[in-house]
């Protein structure tokens, strides 16, 4: 069992991961940057570090920094948390060459998942149905795109291979428009990710997001822990996320989890991650995979019973994977809606200071915040401050549990996205279940 684990994040899941650690008896070591000098949640740890000023760039994200910290504290794991350096091959490699564990995968299997052409390539040769696509980088010539176009069918997206989470896509929907888009792209991709490398899908217009949580422990197992519905999103925001998927046959919930699984015995996962697929028309559509703990794993912690971080530092410390898929349940149905500090209207961000924070509380109701009274949330990051997670034994109940909750939660001080969420969770169609990724940004334009 590892003995010290240096947590390179910060926020709510800074605090998940300290708190798995603490309950298997290993010391834990935070680090934090100057505007996170006071956060309160840096008490539970055993040792803190300051690993730089407030930009993200010079601390969180400071590789130099996060290993002169493991280097001085002895810690023998890193673990990186959702964001920041968490499926960041080159630091992932360096933590191994600096002799320290990453708890995550090899760096060559987060490499691979980050170029979206080779994950498809390696996901599709393991027998995932993918979305029909370019079978490849797009050719320079113009020509050769309009024939691979044609043949695909339009509309047509296309994606930059090291993009990911929204970030250097373009949707074209007439041939006129594709050389110009492709051209436009590839500057972006340029610029965004210093690699111009694209690829092309057929773009399908209405599909629901939903992800598939897979553990496995590099040594020959792996098992799938169910679905999640992670369509309610904005801007590629999820806001809502939900297990299981609303109206997804059983018996197609159970093959996608057979398939998931043997793909990561097949290339040898280890740790957690997370398939994402469009379905649209009653069929599964991968499109790209996760190597990292995503911040919606709570949901699926509830309707499995299984401590995720808990399996991610167990698996680090070389256990073998002991749960079999036979021993996983879904029961029940868990939702989560993400609380940021933002204006719920125009959604700015508004960090300042939380003069008090009560949480909500009550069976099957989880509230995973670094959020106390009188603490900052300071702008350099990310809004989110909170997740409410509710469990009923069926949809209704959960959704019954949030909404009292979400009540009875207050963060007096700065502005949340409370309201927008409570909006959601009395809109009609939310509550019938199953809209696609579109339903809440056309909500929202009323
Ligand atoms: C797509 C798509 C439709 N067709 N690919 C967005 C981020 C990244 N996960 C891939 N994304 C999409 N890829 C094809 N062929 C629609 C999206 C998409 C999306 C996907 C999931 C959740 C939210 C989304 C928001 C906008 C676009």
């Amino acid at each position: 069992m590892l003995s010290k684990v240096l947590i390179a994040n910060r926020g709510e899941i800074a605090l998940r991961i300290l708190r798995a650690c603490k309950e298997l008896g290993i010391a834990t070591v935070a680090v934090y940057s100057e505007a996170d000098r006071e956060q309160p949640y840096l008490a539970l740890a055993d040792q803190t570090v300051c690993i730089g000023p407030p930009a993200a760039g010079k601390s969180y994200l400071n590789m130099t920094a996060i290993l002169s910290a493991a280097s001085i504290t002895g810690a023998e794991a890193i673990h990186p948390g959702y964001g920041f350096l968490s499926e960041n091959a080159e630091f992932a490699g360096q933590v191994e060459e600096a002799g320290i564990t990453f708890i995550g995968p090899r760096a060559e299997t987060i490499r691979l998942m980050g170029d979206k052409i080779s994950a498809k390539k390696a996901m599709h040769a393991a027998g995932v149905p993918c979305i029909p696509d370019s079978g490849g980088a797009l050719p320079e010539s113009a020509d050769e795109c309009t024939t691979i176009a044609a043949h695909l069918g339009y509309p047509v997206i296309i994606k930059a291979a090291l993009g990911g989470g929204g970030r250097g896509m373009r949707v074209v929907y007439r041939p006129e428009n594709l050389t110009e888009e492709i051209s436009l792209t590839r500057k972006e991709a340029k610029l965004a990710f210093a690699d111009d490398t694209l690829y092309m899908e057929k773009y399908l217009e209405h599909p629901r997001h939903i992800e598939y949580q897979v553990l496995g422990d590099g040594q020959g197992h792996a098992i799938h822990l169910g679905e999640r519905d992670c369509s309610m999103q904005r801007r590629n925001q999820k806001m809502v996320e939900e297990s299981p998927a609303p109206h997804l046959p059983e018996e197609q919930r159970r093959q996608m989890g057979k398939i998931v699984a043997d793909a990561c015995v097949r290339i040898g996962y280890r740790g957690a991650g997370t398939f994402e697929f469009l379905y649209e028309n009653n069929g599964f559509h991968f499109i790209e995979m996760n190597t990292r703990l995503q911040v919606e794993h709570p949901v699926t912690e509830f309707v499995t019973g299984v401590d995720l971080v808990r399996w991610q530092l167990l698996i680090a410390s070389g256990s073998l994977l002991t749960l079999d898929q036979s021993m996983i349940r879904q029961q029940g149905h868990a939702v989560e809606c993400r609380i940021n500090a933002e204006d719920p209207h125009t959604f700015f961000p508004c960090p300042g200071r939380v003069a008090r924070f009560h949480c909500p509380g009550g069976p099957g109701v989880r509230v995973d915040s670094y959020l106390d009274n009188d603490c900052q949330v300071p702008p350099q990051y990310d809004s989110l401050v909170a997740k409410v997670i509710t469990y009923g034994h069926d949809r209704k109940s959960a959704l019954a549990r949030m909404q009292t909750a979400l009540e009875e939660m207050h963060i007096e001080g700065i502005k949340t996205n409370i309201p927008l969420q409570q909006r959601i969770l009395n809109d009609p169609g939310y509550l019938k279940g199953g809209m696609d990724i579109h339903y809440l940004e056309d909500m929202l334009k009323i």
